[in-house]
């Protein structure tokens, strides 16, 4: 099965968890632990990435070790052309849709399109939506950011990523924000869109990954969660209310 139609199928079902793990904050060995505790707690997909120092070693070093300790799908969550990797089950093939630099919208993706086609990658489209305070995410990728009291903007592109037909969109506050995306926008955008909406940065608590399901999340994504020793517990919980 693609793994698009396997979070599509999932997603239908219900408000899924996905675990975003960054190949530059751990070794490969402790990323596949913690791949493994995620997938025991029943997080959906594992995704790799960060916005900073990826690399081509990195990444594949970690997907590898991850890909041997998980059968739930790794997706690649990339930042750029400069590293892609035949080592997940798929990348989302993503445009930051609100940066101001052309080459996080369009010319990243030209250059690796080929080399995704060349490697058999599955591309799954995602249009990319960076909300305040967009933390690193924002700044490298120049996000004329959402103002958190504007969700009508975040609409705009939302639907515009619709009509654009891409599969997928996201909403991103950054990873380690101390706000999360307003519940206000994750709802403006459910109610307007109708293609399957991830939500994700600064989810560090059940409470905050209700939120985001209540609002309207069909995937919630957490990350910084599991870079703290120690994180089982929060994690099983913020999946747990993910999933209920
Ligand atoms: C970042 O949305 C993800 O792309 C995860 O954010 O690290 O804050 O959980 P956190």
């Amino acid at each position: 099965m693609k793994v698009k139609d396997y979070l599509l199928e999932k997603m239908a079902a219900g408000t899924i968890h996905m675990t975003l793990i960054d190949p530059d904050k751990q070794a490969p060995e402790r990323a596949a632990a913690i791949a493994a505790d995620a997938e025991a707690l029943g997080t959906d997909a594992i995704m790799i990435g960060g916005s900073t120092d990826i690399t081509q070693k990195n990444l594949d070093e970690t997907a590898v070790a991850i890909k041997g300790s998980v059968s739930i799908p790794v997706i690649y969550f990339p930042s750029g052309a400069h590293a892609l990797s035949a080592n997940c089950d798929a990348l989302y093939f993503m445009s930051m849709l609100n940066s101001r630099d052309v080459r996080m919208v369009i010319r990243e993706q030209a250059m690796a399109a080929p080399i995704v086609k060349k490697l058999g990658i599955e591309p799954i489209s995602m249009g990319y939506i960076i909300v305040e305070p967009g933390m690193k995410v924002g700044e490298v990728g120049k996000a004329d950011l959402i103002r958190r009291d504007d969700p009508m903007s975040a609409v705009g592109y939302a639907l515009a990523a619709e009509y654009l037909g891409m599969d997928l969109v996201y909403l991103e506050a950054g990873s380690g924000a101390d706000m999360p995306v307003p519940s206000e926008m994750v709802g403006a955008v459910k109610g307007l869109t109708s293609i399957p909406l991830i939500v994700g940065g600064g989810i560090r608590s059940a409470e905050a990954a209700k939120a985001a399901k209540d609002a309207g999340a069909n995937a919630v994504v957490t990350g910084t969660l599991v870079e703290v020793d120690g994180y089982l517990q929060e994690l099983e919980a913020v999946i747990t209310s993910v999933k209920s």
